[in-house]
């Protein structure tokens, strides 16, 4: 297979190790300057500085010039809800007028707008827009995301899917992670009969999909008026019972406490968290949950943001994702989040650098092969429009990648 090797890395910034980072070591970025990197087999080999190995021609190994540019890891988005049929643009004229997410939701709009789009849409349909919003997340930079279900809400609609992501793994350069969001609102045909929908769940969808392998994890939309602790409970527990490891949209608009039920389930991951108690904070920090944060989401809400330096203070790892969506986050632009992460979360460009790269990484259980960039991990990077790390955290609007390489090939 190809062999690449990147000289004139201007400067190499990347966290190290293999696991999410938490407290002062989120911050710790290793910034090499006069870099390259070896790869081989879509691995990197070695990583060093100054004069590069094997720069003869003929030597078998395809050269690319950083141009004295930044280059960091592939990005990773760990949270996206990235299959759905249609877009909710007809909400924004609801919204402009004052009405909240959860009151669309409750008339019937909202996610259950999109289950009708969804359902309504072929498989070839949905996997086609999937495939076309991978592309664009690959040019932000973006080469690993997570990308739940969660608008078919009936065994066979949620496994439709699940089959949409399974049909874009290997089929274009991103990788994807799959996340069972079955208990995401209740469907129309369950509107009056919310434990026959936790039923189904647990004792059909989840067991269907654990079953045909079409996801890692399970999620639950923990909120007011959609599914309580109490179901989100259940539902957690049932699917780690069949091995999908927990993610919970948590604390986004009340404290209901997902927090702390993340902490307690020891979930991987808990998101959003913008009205997360100090209660939740210390679970997590104990369950040695990641916060998933989502401040693009907050943006298009108009809610606050997530209390990020209370994480990082209390020693849970911090990761930043998209949630791209078609109602509260209609916007694939990671590095829009980087801008936002740094000036609405006041995190640093270093702790933001990790958590798109390596607690992303962690975050969707794929640590140990991505999220760095260092010896045995995969070849996936961003040469950058840029000469240090900071640039990318303070220009905002523009994309600012210039090559992407994933698995060792430019894409
Ligand atoms: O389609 O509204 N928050 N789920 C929870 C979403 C946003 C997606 C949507
Ligand atoms: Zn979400």
């Amino acid at each position: 297979m190809a062999k690449l090797l990147i000289t004139n890395i201007g400067l190499l910034a990347t966290p190290a190790g293999r696991e999410a980072k938490a407290g002062a070591a989120q911050g710790d970025i290793l910034k090499l300057e006069n870099a390259w990197i070896l790869a081989e087999d879509g691995v990197i080999l070695e990583v060093g500085t100054g004069e590069p190995p094997m720069t003869e021609p003929g030597n078998g190994f395809e050269i690319l010039d950083a141009g004295g540019r930044l280059v960091t890891p592939g990005l990773v988005d760990a949270h996206t809800h990235l299959v759905f049929g249609g877009f909710r643009q007809h909400e924004l004229a609801d919204k402009l007028r004052g009405k909240t997410y959860l009151e669309i939701l409750a008339a019937g709009g909202g996610i259950l707008s999109t289950l009708k789009a969804t359902r309504a849409a072929s498989e070839a349909q949905l996997t086609a827009k999937a495939l076309a919003a991978l592309r664009e997340m690959l040019s932000f930079g973006v080469t690993l995301c997570e990308a739940k279900s969660g608008y078919g809400l009936s065994l066979e609609e949620e496994l439709k899917q699940l089959r949409v992501v399974r049909n874009l793994q290997g089929t274009q350069p991103a990788e994807l992670v799959s996340t069972f969001l079955g208990a995401h609102a209740f469907p129309p045909e369950y509107k009056e009969d919310h434990e026959g929908y936790v039923r189904l769940i647990c004792e059909e969808m989840i067991p269907a999909v654990a079953a045909a392998g079409l996801a890692e994890y399970c999620d639950v939309f923990c909120e007011t008026g959609v599914f309580t602790m109490e179901e989100s409970r259940r539902i957690l527990e049932c699917g780690l019972a069949h091995g999908l490891k927990a993610k919970i949209h948590a604390d986004e608009i009340d404290a209901l406490g997902g927090a702390q039920l993340a902490g307690e389930l020891g979930a991987v991951s808990a998101e959003h968290l913008i009205a997360v108690t100090e209660k939740g904070i210390e679970s997590m920090a104990k369950g040695g949950t990641i916060a998933c944060l989502l401040p693009a989401t907050s943006f298009y809400l108009g809610a606050d943001y997530a209390p990020a330096r209370k994480f990082i203070e209390a020693g849970v790892p911090v990761a930043l994702a998209t949630d791209y969506n078609p109602g509260s986050c209609p916007s694939l632009n990671l590095q829009l989040v980087m801008n936002l992460a740094c000036l609405k979360d006041r995190m640093t460009p270093e702790e933001v650098l990790t958590a798109v790269t390596l607690n992303g990484a962690a975050a969707v259980g794929r640590a140990a092969t991505h999220g760095s960039l260092e010896a045995g991990k995969r070849a996936d990077l961003v040469i950058w429009n840029a000469a240090d790390l900071d640039f990318i955290c303070y220009r905002f609007g523009s994309n600012l990648v210039r090559t992407v390489v994933k698995g060792g090939v430019p894409v």
